[in-house]
């Protein structure tokens, strides 16, 4: 069987699974979305693909799963790969929706303002999101401190969950990881250590990303 996932090269939310494929060692390719001719949000893709308008998008078989945390869950389940040990389900979940919420959630529409979109996102607007990120980043750094990965001494599916925008650059993100997050940095660096590891515009070069524009907030001004 072959994972098809919908995906292309800017989204970090696919690049989560993406990763988790290809460290798995599964065989899988990318499909790619036309993100920015607004594929997704053209109804009959909606009603064919994913009713919620988003990648990523796991075809397996005759079915399309979606939400990255979910996928990756589902995945662990069904293939064992870098699954949480039983009694560590509860704290995966709690994670993953960590991440989604408050770590993704702030780190993605960061980025997505800082060079996606056609005008910059209003100052006072960047300054609510680099906050949000400065708190979530924070709090996972001290957690990276005291363990080589998320729930301890090897990687799972919530590393893989929350590495979906670590490694897009730092003049994307507008966040020096390297500088202010040096757990976080160690972590990634022993993320890019494991074997499929690939860098996200390689792992997905496929479909359409908006075009990138001049960052409002360069790395160091962060
Ligand atoms: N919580 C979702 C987020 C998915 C998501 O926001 N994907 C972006 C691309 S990275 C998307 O498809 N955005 C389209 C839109 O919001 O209209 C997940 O983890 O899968």
């Amino acid at each position: 069987m072959v994972y098809k996932l919908y995906c292309t090269g800017a989204s970090g939310n696919s690049y989560k699974v993406a990763l988790y494929l290809n460290c798995a060692g599964l065989d899988w390719e990318p499909v790619g979305v036309d993100f920015a001719g607004g594929q997704m949000r053209d109804p009959s893709w909606r009603a064919s693909t994913n009713e919620m308008g988003e990648v990523p998008v796991l075809e397996v078989d005759d079915r399309n799963l979606s939400q990255s945390g979910a996928i990756l869950t589902w995945l662990a389940e069904t293939t064992g790969h870098f699954a949480p040990a039983d009694d560590q389900r509860f704290e995966a979940l709690r994670w993953i929706l960590f991440d989604n919420h408050k770590f993704t959630g702030s780190y993605a529409p960061h980025r997505f303002l800082n060079v996606c979109t056609a005008e910059p996102g209003h100052p006072s607007l960047m300054a609510y999101l680099a906050d949000r990120v400065d708190n979530a980043f924070g709090i996972v750094d001290r957690h990276l401190a005291l363990q080589p990965f998320m729930l301890g001494e090897r990687p799972t599916i919530v590393d893989f969950s929350l590495a979906g925008y670590v490694f897009y650059p730092a003049a994307e993100t507008g966040f020096d990881i390297a500088t202010r997050f040096p757990a976080i940095d160690a972590w990634r660096g022993r993320l890019a250590g494991l074997p499929g590891w690939r860098p996200p515009y390689e792992l997905m070069n496929v479909g359409s990303s908006l075009m990138l524009r001049a960052p409002v907030v360069v790395p160091d001004a962060a």
